[in-house]
């Protein structure tokens, strides 16, 4: 800086004036008020030049020098003003918090009733040696009646009649025995298996049936299988999924593809089998079983002859229906969510 030049203040005043406009936050102000006024500042070093001046500019120079310090102030106050200002405004804009808002809880994703009651057959027959196994829900003919039992006149065909597909040779499958009928096929005892799976019965919906639902079957086959056996299995699996105080209740019942057939319920665990409004008899039903038929055993390709076996299927809708306290099955597959979340 050259004393004494008025320009010089002018020039030092307009790139002080452009600086302090392109400055967009405080610390930029804060440097620019250092360097232009601070002790080593251009303007300090104006006024410490006056001394060498002559004596009758002094005056003049010095006031100018004043008044360039007195306009840079302002323009630095002013321009931090502004600076302060916009950051607030972006801030109210960008980083407003509601402070009133109370947030709902978390609410995470959990598994449908049926998966969770699906997992938890899955994991009690695995603790019996059982393996899953799986098969095709559209079915011939031959694997979901022919293998069972079931010939074309046989009445069971009525009952479980389905939706068939292609000039009556193909349908949705009606249980999931063919899954089994398919495993004896292709493995030699011993033989664990439960077959879990959707289902499809021509059936009119109402509050226990539809036309879709699950099931799971069990099958064991080896040497000297005998009804104890699947009389011990299922006792096992209702304490394992309903509770250790429940009974089982075996009666007789009827199934082409099972010899002797029979029916299976647990006690009510609302009224430990003295009989209430939601079971009525102090039983539920929860399965259909039996000794495999020697018949089903040689259409799996099975010597009758060295091994016998039990089966019983169970509907996973019914098992969930009972253990959840759920008093409509069609509530399984129509993903309501308000009824899916309390699970
Ligand atoms: C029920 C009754 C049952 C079976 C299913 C079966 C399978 C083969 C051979 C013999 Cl490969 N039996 N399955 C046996 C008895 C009953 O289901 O009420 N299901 C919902």
């Amino acid at each position: 800086m050259q004393q004494g030049k008025g320009e010089n203040f002018d020039d030092l005043l307009s790139s002080a004036r452009e600086r302090i406009a392109a400055a967009t936050d405080e610390a930029a102000l804060e440097r620019l008020r250092v360097e232009l006024l601070g002790k080593k500042g251009a303007v300090t070093a104006a006024l410490r030049g006056l001394g060498a001046l002559p004596p009758q500019e002094r005056a003049p120079m010095g006031a100018r020098a004043n008044a360039l310090k007195v306009q840079i102030e302002s323009l630095l106050t002013e321009r931090l003003t502004t600076v302060q200002e916009q950051r607030l405004e972006s801030l109210a804009a960008d980083e407003w918090a509601d402070i009133t808002f109370v947030p709902s809880l978390e609410r995470r994703g959990h598994l449908h009733p049926l998966t969770l009651i699906l997992r938890e057959v899955k994991a009690i027959f695995s603790r019996l040696g059982y393996e899953v196994a799986v098969g095709p829900q559209v079915e011939d003919v031959f694997h979901n009646f022919e293998a069972l039992n079931i010939p074309a006149e046989h009445p069971a065909r009525e009952t479980m009649d389905s939706f068939y597909i292609q000039d009556n040779s193909l349908l949705l499958r009606t249980h999931t025995s063919p899954v089994q009928i398919r495993f004896m096929e292709g493995h030699k005892p011993p033989i664990r298996i439960i077959a879990p799976g959707t289902v499809y019965r021509r059936d009119a919906t109402d509050p226990a049936h539809g036309s879709q639902f699950n099931q799971f079957e069990a099958l064991c086959v080896d040497r000297d299988i005998r009804l104890s056996d699947l009389k011990g299995t299922i006792e096992y699996f209702a304490r394992s999924l309903f509770g250790p105080e429940r009974k089982i209740r075996i009666i007789g019942d009827h199934f082409p593809f099972t010899e002797p057939s029979i029916g299976a319920a647990v006690s009510c665990g609302i009224c430990a089998g003295s009989g209430c409004r939601s079971c009525k008899n102090g039983w539920l039903e929860i399965m259909g079983a039996g000794m495999v038929h020697p018949q089903v055993l040689r259409n799996g390709g099975i010597d009758p002859e060295v091994y016998s076996g039990f089966a019983f299927g169970a509907g996973l809708d019914r098992l969930a229906m009972l253990k959840y306290n759920v008093a409509d099955l069609r509530l399984f597959l129509e993903n309501d969510v308000r009824f899916l979340r309390q699970f």
